[in-house]
């Protein structure tokens, strides 16, 4: 018999976990508060290993409209050239990766996901779950609708509730002092004006860009066949309020943001002035829970490790988080064994996926700060020496079958 699998939430992660245990054999319904309506966002990285499990899910990645990303550059707040401070080939060629480091927008990738989803999982829009029983697997929506399922993944984000069945208390978001603001820009546009076409001929559209001044800096990269141009403002927050609810809705303006930026060159300034719909987000985190299970309930993504944008690998974590689901809970799991296996998912994950989560709190350069709240929560961890080889050389699924035939060689004993 299928296991009847209750997801919390379709953004990226859930949709992702449901697509992996929908195609391990077992049936899923998916809650999502929103109805999708008005989807914002602007653009994620789809880290090499990350698109190799969208293909293994049978996503085609030309629906994620990407541009191949091929180095980091930095530049200093002039627009003059600092360094090259990575070359994709170099870490694949290391790693043996073929797949693309891909920059899409948001949406593109929401919306692949949810194509390929919803050919065979239902998805409920406008179901906002209140609350979740993590040993009954009972998910309760906030119209009072009951649901009981052999197993509940709670993929509801940074603000998740599910991660109340495992704290037990509401945990308060804490701000890292520092704010982005989040924009979009038509290249076409960029192309067509005097101050910023030479720049973007400089630059190109292959790589991402830091332009790095003070404290302060511009993170730009294409998204959308390099149709548009993203670009990330990470400065010290001004003002810490709104931090505790903070989001990616949260609306800033261009006024604030030219003014973030006086110093840098008239070109930087005028990709700042021809910002449309900029968003203001206080990165604001909060700590992850001791463990990412508890009974029937594995929390997955923001929910379960909230990953902020300094690593581009929130969207990668929880692609991985859901891979490692789909192979661990395979054809003919039972009810029974549910427990047990959660146990393995937050043994295949939770080192890995908090780790990068505490090395994406502060600049790469300052990660090592984070040593000591990182060894909280697991007791030998290390700082990685270089995050790529970190990030990139991950490999859930084949960590998750791993444990599975280790634990059935024991006998039973734990499954
Ligand atoms: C609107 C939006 C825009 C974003 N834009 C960007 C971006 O431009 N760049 C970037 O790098 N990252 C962005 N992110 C964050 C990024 O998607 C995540 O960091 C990463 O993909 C991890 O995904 P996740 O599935 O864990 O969480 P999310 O992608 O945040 O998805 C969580 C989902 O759960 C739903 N949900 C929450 N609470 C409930 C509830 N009680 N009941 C039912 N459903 C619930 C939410 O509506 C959402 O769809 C955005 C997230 C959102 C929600
Ligand atoms: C990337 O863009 C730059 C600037 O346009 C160009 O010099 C470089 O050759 C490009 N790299 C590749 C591999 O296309
Ligand atoms: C944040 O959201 C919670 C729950 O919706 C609410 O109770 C609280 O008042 C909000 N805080 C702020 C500062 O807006
Ligand atoms: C999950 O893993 C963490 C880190 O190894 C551990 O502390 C925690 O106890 C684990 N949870 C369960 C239920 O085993
Ligand atoms: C799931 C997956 O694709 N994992 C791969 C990630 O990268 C490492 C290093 O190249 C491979 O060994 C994994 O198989």
């Amino acid at each position: 018999m299928p296991l009847r699998v209750l997801v919390v939430g379709a953004g990226i992660g859930g949709l992702g976990a449901a697509i992996a245990l929908n195609q391990a054999g077992h049936d899923v319904l998916v809650f999502e508060q929103s109805r999708f309506l008005h989807e914002v966002g602007a653009a994620i990285h789809v880290a090499p290993n990350a698109s190799r499990i969208l293909h293994s899910w049978g996503i085609d990645l030309a629906a994620l409209q990407g541009v191949e990303c091929e180095a980091i550059k930095v530049w200093d707040a002039q627009g003059n050239f600092v360094s090259t401070a990575m070359e994709a080939q170099d870490y694949k060629k290391a790693l043996g990766i073929r797949e693309p480091w891909l920059l899409s927008h948001r949406v593109d990738l929401h919306n692949a996901l949810r194509a390929a989803a919803a050919r065979e999982v239902e998805i409920r829009l406008s179901s906002r779950v209140a609350s979740v029983d993590a040993e009954a697997g009972v998910v309760t929506l906030e119209d009072g609708s009951v649901y009981t399922g052999d197993l509940v993944i709670g993929a509801d984000g940074m603000h998740s509730r599910t991660v109340k069945a495992i704290t037990g208390t509401d945990q308060k978001k804490e701000s890292t002092g520092q704010s982005t603001y989040r924009w979009l820009v038509p290249v076409a546009k960029l192309r067509e004006n005097a101050l910023t076409a030479p720049l973007l001929d400089r630059i190109g559209l292959n790589a991402t860009h830091i332009f790095a001044g003070g404290d302060r800096r511009l993170v730009m990269y294409p998204c959308r066949s390099g149709t548009l141009l993203n670009v990330a403002g990470i400065h010290p927050s001004s003002t810490m309020a709104k931090t505790e609810n903070s989001s990616w809705l949260d609306s800033g303006n261009v006024d604030g943001l030219l003014d973030t930026y006086k110093e840098f060159c008239p070109a930087l300034r005028e990709i700042c002035r021809l910002g449309e719909d900029v968003r203001l987000w206080s990165l604001a985190s909060r700590q992850p829970p001791r463990s990412f299970v508890r009974g029937r309930l594995a929390l997955l993504g923001d929910a379960a490790h909230p990953t902020l944008p300094h690593q581009g690998q929130g969207g990668a974590q929880s692609i991985e988080d859901g891979a490692a689901l789909g192979a661990l809970f395979t054809v003919g799991t039972t009810r029974e064994e549910v427990p047990q296996r959660l146990e393995l998912y937050n043994e295949t994950r939770y080192r890995h996926a908090v780790t990068v989560m505490m090395m994406s709190q502060k600049p790469n350069e300052r990660r090592a700060e984070m040593i000591e709240e990182l060894r909280r929560y697991v007791a030998d961890a290390e700082v990685p020496s270089d995050m790529f080889r970190f990030a990139w050389g991950s490999d859930p699924v084949g960590k998750a079958r791993g444990l599975l035939t280790a634990g059935l060689l024991e006998g039973g004993s734990r499954l």
